[in-house]
């Protein structure tokens, strides 16, 4: 239970902050968002990675509060960077959301207090669900997702291709994004396999009227042969990693 007591502490004194990778849009280059990942220093100033504490938070309920940080937080540096910006910055912030945190609280509440907070527009935020978070309670997903969407925020599903890719729930949800998991586009360029898979993600997306986000963007051919195949969104290190807040603006201001 150490890291799990350290963990809550870090929660109730704020001490988890957020780094921000941006999306980039592959046709003009620009800047559409970042998603914003949740970073926490244990107390030994160790980075812990997101991959040990979430299940840690999952597996206790600290999801709950930790999820309503991220989420508070995402909105109040969206204000931030407005005021420094002296006008409203022209992105949005993408948000991860697990299945325990969708069943546990009520996101649509969490996100509508987090705009009033910080008089943002729910345009600028997009929450990201894996497809575990819907097939584990379609109904649930459809109420929240449908909330969600009266305040204007838009809906990715992350990781996508990776898990129980239900076509029926797909086509019914109100999901604005399709983010293909960084697998498919892991040595695309010379596995024809994985093109096709794409290939195949990016039709459906355009049937059903969702735009696609390819994760782990690495290198350029790869960047080049997603946006040919009409991919609409880029991430990955390629354009850059997960950054610290100040270090984000100004990747925005200099894509300008
Ligand atoms: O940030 P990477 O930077 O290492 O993130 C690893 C994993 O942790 C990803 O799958 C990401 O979705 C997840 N993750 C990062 N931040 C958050 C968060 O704030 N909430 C949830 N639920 N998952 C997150
Ligand atoms: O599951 P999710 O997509 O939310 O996870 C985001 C994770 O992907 C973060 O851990 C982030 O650091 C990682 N990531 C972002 N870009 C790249 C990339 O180009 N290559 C690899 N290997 N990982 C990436
Ligand atoms: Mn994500
Ligand atoms: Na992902």
């Amino acid at each position: 239970f150490g890291l799990e007591t350290e963990l809550r502490n870090a929660i109730e004194e704020d001490r988890l902050h957020l780094a921000f990778q941006p999306l980039i849009e592959l046709a003009s280059g620009k800047v559409a968002g970042f998603e914003a990942l949740a970073r926490w220093d244990n107390s030994e100033g160790k980075s812990v990675p997101p991959t040990e504490f979430i299940p840690i938070a999952e597996d206790s309920g600290l999801i709950v509060p930790l999820g309503q940080r991220v989420i508070s937080k995402a909105a109040a540096v969206l204000a931030d960077w407005d005021r420094q910006n002296g006008a409203p910055v022209d992105c949005y912030f993408s948000v991860n959301v697990s299945a325990i945190q969708l069943v546990r609280d009520d996101i649509a509440a969490v996100v509508r207090q987090a705009l009033a907070a910080h008089e943002i527009g729910g345009e600028r935020l997009m929450i990201e669900l894996t497809e575990s978070a819907i097939i584990g309670d379609p109904d649930l997903a459809l109420s929240v997702l449908s909330e969600l969407k009266a305040l204007d925020t838009r809906v990715a599903m992350d990781d996508f291709g990776t898990g129980y890719s239900n076509l029926a729930y797909l086509q019914r949800l109100p999901i604005d994004v399709l983010k293909i998991d960084r697998s498919f586009v892991e040595h695309m360029v010379d596995d024809r396999d994985k093109v096709a898979i794409v290939r195949t993600i990016q039709s459906l997306a355009e049937v059903l009227g969702m735009k696609t986000t390819a994760e782990g963007v690495e290198t350029a051919d790869q960047a080049r042969l997603l946006s040919a195949l009409g991919c609409d969104f880029g991430q990955g290190f390629l354009f850059a990693r997960p950054m610290e807040g100040k270090a984000a603006l100004d990747y925005w201001r200099q894509s300008l």
